[in-house]
């Protein structure tokens, strides 16, 4: 038996999960650990959310929030989403969790005291307008390297971990402004010295798939320098120097840590020690975009501290939507949590697996899902298990039949029913999800054709012993696909095996064992059904009107000429003002706007004016606006006026009392 390390990357806590999160890591990562528990092996199976650096930051200086708020905020719904898609976790934190802080700020220490990080003078963007530095993501602007749009810390098309002084063109993603280079400085980890004990681990690693390597031997041609470790900036963990005040530990390097910590934590529950499971066998499941920090950063700082290097890092592909890139900013994005609204988990783990395999790229298409889903999913399995059940109870009391005199066909049946149960494994355990589910259909199909073949329907008048057989085997073939079908589809699997009165499905090596004749099943439920064309309609317009919706609202700072139209703005001139009584702030006004009645308006000037220095001044009007209560007094309009000074606008001399401003 072996102890199995997994790891999901760690979702910034700035967003909730979508397709794409769940088909590179959370999907892969929960097939190979249910398996791997199903063959005897003890798995940890763990994740947390990454709360700090600047995306989450970014997010709560846009929303006027604390980062912790935000963070908190997507933590719940990552884990609701999670949940949600049956992954089974053993253990899921935060980056913020005290434990992680202390874990991160002892990772670096331990590091420092031994030499291998130091100070170093640097010079870095910084934002006059904003007047601050500009880390990572607080900055955009071109590669370098590929000359797309980048920004600083990374680089999505070419996959380059970046500097943002590296980057063509900057600029500050607040304001906009090219942003000047500043003396400053950081701690360095001395990535440099490790260049050749990672170069042999990349080639002598024949586990790293094909992916991996490559990006990984290519990046380590050009060689190595060594890599800044902090940031100036509030939100993250203080590095824990004296003299580093206002820094805080560069996000990657303690979200690695994160792997370290949610398995810690995990061991204060269960009493278990993570470390045995690390030094057994460690595989990391990533999406591709993180190759560089996997195969190089993460290694490289293991090596510093002592430790085991990973056994395996597996990189899922991009999956994109309808044949265009995701993207969460324009809203071409399917969120977990509305898919199971509509649709049950294990129907997307089942598209999302069988669609390609995860070392390529892959598509989701609501049509294709359709297809696959009534097509595969109901027409192959669903229609085998069904048929199969519901024989059993018409002409075999429920019971499974004998199975005597087998013919040939009989006998090739049972023996790929027999060997399915290793192939998948092997498939498996060597990381190939997509062909061992298209083995377990493979076998399905089979199923159908033989039940086909051998017609009990016409056999139960003719020949009972040859029905029996068919139904014999194709029990077994049902029993065997809840046992395979686990790992993939663990609720239907779950269902299967309610059915035919299995009571769990732990145990890969009992789908090898055939159920006794005799032993009784229950009543059979469809389990798969097909989707109408009428729902993918709906879902697929759902998805073009939520990238309008989103087209509208990035367009929603400016207005058209007709809406700016709908506001009357005209010249008044105050007749008579007053205090409003129990209030500091607000005046009550006549203005006259060149009506037959002058205007009642109260108006927030009580700080800046006097009432008698507002009589007879000319100001400007919203005439049309709905009249309120304000203190209990009626207002029939606004006087326009800037809000921090009370600055008020008036017409210039030639305007006339009642004239629109247009
Ligand atoms: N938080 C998410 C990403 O870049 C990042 C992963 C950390 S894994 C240690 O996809
Ligand atoms: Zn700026």
């Amino acid at each position: 038996m072996s102890k199995i390390f997994i790891s999901c990357a760690l979702p910034y806590a700035n967003g909730p999960c979508h397709l794409g999160h769940i088909r590179s890591t959370y999907l892969p990562a929960d097939i190979y650990a249910r398996y791997n528990r199903m063959i005897g092996n003890d798995v940890l199976l763990v994740c947390a959310t990454d709360e700090h650096g600047t995306p989450i930051a970014v997010k709560a200086d846009k929303e006027n929030k604390k980062p912790i708020e935000i963070s908190k905020r997507y933590h719940d719904m990552i884990v609701r989403d999670v949940e949600s898609m049956n992954i089974s976790l053993d253990n899921f934190t935060r980056t913020t969790d005290e434990a992680h802080y202390e874990i991160a700020k002892n990772f670096f220490k331990t590091l420092y005291d031994n030499d291998l990080i130091y100070r170093e003078d640097i010079q870095q963007l910084y934002c006059p307008n904003c007047n601050k530095f500009l880390p990572d993501r607080y900055v955009e602007g071109l590669c370098p390297v590929c000359g797309s749009e980048a920004r600083g810390d990374h680089c999505e098309k070419c996959g380059k971990a970046l500097d943002p002084t590296e980057l063509d063109e900057p600029h500050c993603i607040t304001c906009g402004t090219t942003p000047v280079i500043k003396d400053t400085f950081q701690y360095a980890f001395k990535l440099s010295e490790f260049e050749d004990a990672l170069k042999e681990y990349i080639d002598n690693n024949d586990n790293l798939p094909a992916n991996v390597k490559n990006y990984a031997s290519n990046w380590l041609k050009e060689g190595l320098n060594d890599w800044i470790l902090t940031r100036d900036m509030d939100w993250g963990i203080p590095v824990p120097l004296d003299e580093a005040k206002g820094k805080v530990l560069y996000v990657w390097i303690e979200a690695f840590l994160g792997y370290i910590s949610s398995a810690s934590q995990w061991s204060k529950v269960s009493g278990k020690k993570w470390e045995e499971y690390w030094n057994d066998y460690v595989v990391h499941f990533i999406g591709k975009d993180i190759i560089y920090h996997h195969s190089i950063f993460w290694p490289g700082l293991l090596k510093a501290y002592g430790c085991k290097l990973p056994d395996m890092i597996y990189a899922g592909e991009f999956l994109s939507l309808e044949g265009e890139k995701m993207s969460t900013s324009k809203n071409w994005v399917i969120w977990i949590a509305d898919f199971v609204k509509d649709y049950e988990p294990d129907l997307l783990r089942y598209y999302l697996t069988i669609n390609a395999p995860l070392n390529k790229d892959s598509d989701f298409s609501w049509d294709d899902f359709q297809r696959r889903n009534n097509d595969e999913l109901a027409d192959v399995v669903g229609n085998f298990l069904h048929r199969t059940f519901v024989f059993t109870k018409k002409y075999f009391d429920s019971k499974i039949p004998e199975y005597t005199n087998p013919s040939e066909e009989d006998e090739e049946f049972r023996k790929a029913i027999a060997e399915l149960p290793d192939k998948a494994g092997a498939l498996i355990a060597d990381y190939e999800f997509r062909e061992a589910l298209l083995e377990i259909f493979k076998v399905a199909k089979k199923g159908n054709k033989y039940f086909n073949d051998s017609e009990p329907w016409k056999a139960v008048k003719e020949d009972m012993a040859k029905a029996a057989n068919c139904l014999y085997l194709s029990n077994q073939l049902a029993k065997t696909l809840a046992y395979t079908l686990k790992p993939f589809l663990p609720t239907k699997a779950d269902k299967i095996a309610e059915i035919m009165n299995i009571d769990n499905l732990d145990n890969w090596n009992d789908a090898k064992v055939e159920l006794p004749t005799g032993h009784e099943i229950n009543k059979a439920k469809p389990l798969f059904k097909k989707i109408e064309d009428s729902e993918i309609e709906a879902q697929k317009e759902k998805l073009k009107e939520n990238l309008k919706s989103e087209e509208e609202d990035t367009m929603s700072d400016l207005i058209s000429i007709d809406q700016f139209d709908e506001v009357v703005i005209k010249i008044g001139q105050v007749k008579e003002a007053e205090k409003i009584e129990k209030s500091d702030k607000l005046l009550k006004l006549q203005v006259d706007i060149g009506e037959e009645k002058p205007r009642q308006i109260v108006a927030g000037l009580a700080k800046f004016y006097s009432p008698e220095e507002l009589v007879d001044r000319k100001v400007c009007v919203v005439a049309n606006l709905q009249p309120a209560k304000l203190f209990g007094t009626l207002s029939e309009g606004m006087i326009l006026a800037t809000g921090k000074s009370g600055a008020l606008l008036s017409p210039d001399e030639a305007g006339e009392v009642g004239e629109r401003i247009q």
